[in-house]
């Protein structure tokens, strides 16, 4: 059946306009004005409202096996939340056991994704290197749709990146087309500071921001871009939450080379007195790496976004609940590391981004859908209203207001980092491959609705070093003997 979204004002990240939507077979068939519409068309009325494309979430773990446990949202109740919030596209992470196959990985990881309510796709990580990864690469790339490769530089001991699997890997990816991204922390660091502050006898969640400072992020993030600068590989930083990497993505960009700053919602709204709470469990509740950091990088990261230095906010929901936190009882380095966001992301940068005045109602369409879309390939498909692109949309009542709650949201998890924040600014509507899911408070999200999304790689980026030594055209020396 086609569905009608009728007398909204039309927001994309290049204009607004009024108009009405006519959905058909999960598409967008027309927008405009005094449509014709097949008879039984279902409607929705979006008069005094704005419509908009549905969020997309470039990062997010999904029932990830993690820390000696495994995510408690899976891939249907995660995105359901996701539809309830408003966000109709998710880009989740395969992530390999060091060793492990890189494509039964990514069979897993695929299998265990076919119950999402909403569209999915999916980053694979780099954890080890042989020639049978970089096999995989080649093969993920052209025949399964992936155009970007993760690598965590923290994380010692399990999934971490050493420069050498950086060098392999973004070389390789630049070979295929594809974009390198990264979690920029000093993995190496992170593992002598969380020595030395457990062995000063600091045991609680307080200890993680000690163990995982800014500066830590700063030289990963340095480190990533300089690598990627002299590979020729497009970049992007996951979860940038400080001003160190901040700085370090601004001077890149400044300079002319391709990176990319992702940020949470979380980063931008919490500093790290949340890990001196007195009460344990809520303390823990909020580890997550990197941390949330001391005030004032909060700001900056807003001026980041604002600038366009970073272009697009996720949330990197993975949850824990208590009995899981827990683990880390006596050691905060066995807490479980992760929160949840994906239900209030867009709430969030619409309450603190829009009203406060620092985005446009078009600069909030950009962060949260287009500009993912854009580097990750999928453009116009997702994160534009126009004919011929994805029926995924929100209805945005700019007037409503609601207040965020662990007892009220649809995430799998005993806790909301955004407890008690009253949001003015609320999606009456989700609309997902062109189906209501949700309507006035009610969820009807379809367990294995969402569909795999291709996201096809550019064209191979120049070899820089080849190119670089052909410039300077430098003979070798010719040495006499002994000389
Ligand atoms: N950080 C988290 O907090 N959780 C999952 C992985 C990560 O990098
Ligand atoms: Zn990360
Ligand atoms: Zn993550």
């Amino acid at each position: 059946m086609a569905l009608l979204i009728q007398g909204g004002t039309i927001v994309n990240a290049d204009q607004s306009f009024r108009g009405d939507v006519l959905c058909q077979n999960g598409k967008i068939v027309a927008v405009g004005e005094n449509l014709d519409v097949p008879a039984n068309t279902e409607k929705v009325d979006a008069s005094g409202c704005m419509v908009m494309p549905g969020g997309i979430d470039p990062h997010t773990h999904m029932q990830l096996p993690f820390m000696g446990t495994v995510a408690s949202e899976d891939f249907y109740s995660g995105t359901a939340a996701g539809l309830a919030g408003g966000t109709t596209m998710i880009i989740d992470f395969v992530i390999p056991s060091p060793q492990q196959d890189i494509m039964e990985a990514y069979h897993q990881w695929r299998e265990w994704a076919e119950k999402s309510a909403a569209d999915y796709s999916f980053h694979v990580a780099i954890t080890w290197w042989d020639e049978s990864v970089r096999e995989a690469m080649g093969t993920l790339a052209r025949d399964y749709g992936v155009n970007s490769f993760k690598h965590f530089m923290a994380y010692k001991g399990a999934i971490m990146a050493d420069d050498e699997i950086l060098v392999n890997s973004f070389d390789e990816a630049r070979k295929l087309g594809a974009l390198c991204t990264v979690h920029a922390e000093n993995g190496e660091l992170v593992d002598r500071l969380q020595k030395k502050v457990l062995a000063q006898g600091i045991t609680g969640p307080e200890g993680h921001p000690l163990s995982r400072p800014p500066v830590v992020e700063g030289e990963a993030a340095n480190r990533a871009i300089q690598i990627a600068q002299v590979l020729n590989v497009p970049l992007y930083l996951v979860h940038t939450s400080c001003i160190e990497s901040l700085d370090a993505i601004a001077r890149a960009r400044q300079s002319g080379q391709r990176v990319f700053g992702e940020v949470l919602a979380g980063h931008l709204m919490l500093d790290d007195s949340v890990y001196r709470d007195s009460n344990w469990a809520s303390a823990a509740a909020h580890v997550m790496s990197p941390p949330f950091r001391p005030k004032g990088h909060q700001e900056a990261l807003w001026r980041g976004l604002q600038s366009g230095m970073l272009q697009t906010t996720a949330t990197d929901h993975c949850c824990f609940c208590e009995p899981q936190k827990a683990a880390g009882k006596d050691d905060f380095t066995k807490i479980p590391n992760g929160t949840a966001g994906i239900e209030d992301r867009m709430h969030v940068l619409w309450d603190q981004g829009v009203n406060t005045g620092r985005l446009t109602p078009n600069e909030f369409v950009a962060v949260t859908s287009s500009n993912a879309a854009k580097i990750f390939n999928i453009y116009p498909r997702k994160g534009c209203v126009q004919v011929g692109a994805d029926a995924d949309l929100v209805v945005w009542d700019q007037e409503k207001t609601r207040t965020i709650s662990k007892e009220t949201h649809h995430q799998n998890i005993d806790f909301n980092i955004f407890e008690g924040m009253t949001v003015k600014g609320v999606n009456i509507a989700t609309i997902s491959n062109g189906k209501l899911v949700y309507f006035d408070g009610e969820l009807r999200a379809v367990k294995g609705a969402g569909k795999y999304v291709d996201r096809p790689c550019y064209a191979p980026f120049y070899d820089a070093l080849e190119k670089n030594a052909a410039n300077l055209s430098v003979e070798p020396v010719n040495r006499k003997e002994n000389s």
